[in-house]
């Protein structure tokens, strides 16, 4: 059962893995052990092979969407037993941006790897990304940019963290196209990713 889970996950299967995943409960599969041992390896397995260019962004996000169906259906027994998400990231394209599709992909790689991730979504001023700060308190902050105009406003963001005094409090992680590590070393961000299976990586280092 467990295999079949992952290997829905591995092909997209959308429609079936509620099914799949119901079937697994009522057998007594515990919901850590699907999200141990069928999910979250079927997505390090998607996230290897973007990487390695077999796999493409629309099926990287049919297999996270699959995962994220079974991932809802776990989330209340998970919370239940009492296990604790792995970290939680804030995420949000910057001001002036409405690029959204590489952002949402590295929220939901993210979350598949056992983060709570909130996604406060696209054209976020620093004010607004300080005041999801101060309600959500994540242990990681994500700025994503896809315009070379806009990728600007990232150090307005981290200087508006540290007007706030908050600085201290969260990590900073960066990410889009015309971002670089170079840029995360010059504005002072904690981490760079350029794809989103990288961003799950760094997420994990960075908590
Ligand atoms: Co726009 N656009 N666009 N666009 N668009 C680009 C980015 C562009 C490179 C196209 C081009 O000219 N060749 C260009 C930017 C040039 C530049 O600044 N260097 C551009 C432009 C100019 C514009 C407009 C200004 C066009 C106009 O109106 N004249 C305008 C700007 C609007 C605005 O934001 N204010 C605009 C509008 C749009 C659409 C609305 C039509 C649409 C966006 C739809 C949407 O997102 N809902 C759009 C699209 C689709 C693109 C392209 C074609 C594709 C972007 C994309 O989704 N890629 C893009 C050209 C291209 O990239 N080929 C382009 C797929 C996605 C999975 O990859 O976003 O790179 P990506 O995300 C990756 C990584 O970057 C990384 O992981 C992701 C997953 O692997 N990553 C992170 C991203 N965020 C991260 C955060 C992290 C870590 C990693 O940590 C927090």
């Amino acid at each position: 059962m467990l295999d079949k889970i992952k290997q829905a996950v591995l092909a997209g299967e959308m429609e079936g893995i509620a099914e799949l995943t119901n079937q697994a409960l009522a057998q007594g599969i515990e919901a850590r052990e699907i999200l141990d041992q069928a999910l979250t390896p079927a997505m390090d397995i998607v996230g290897k092979e973007y990487e390695d260019g077999e796999r493409y962004v629309p099926e990287m996000l049919i297999s996270a969407a699959t995962m994220k169906g079974a991932v809802t259906l776990l989330k209340p027994l998970l919370v239940e037993a009492g296990v604790k998400a792995r970290g939680k990231l804030v995420i949000g394209t910057v001001e002036g941006d409405l690029h959204d599709i590489g952002k949402d992909l590295v929220a939901m790689m993210v979350e598949g790897a056992g983060f709570e991730v909130i996604n406060i979504g696209t054209e976020i001023t620093a004010e607004e990304f300080v005041k999801a700060v101060k309600e959500h308190k994540p242990d990681i902050v994500g700025m994503s940019a896809l315009l070379t105009t806009t990728m600007i406003h990232m150090p307005e963001v981290i200087d508006a963290l540290k007007q706030a005094g908050l600085r201290d409090q969260v990590k900073v992680m960066i990410g889009g196209a015309p971002v670089t590590q170079g840029y995360a070393d010059k504005i002072g961000a904690d981490g760079y990713a350029p794809d989103a299976a990288s961003a799950t990586k760094l997420a994990k280092s960075l908590t």
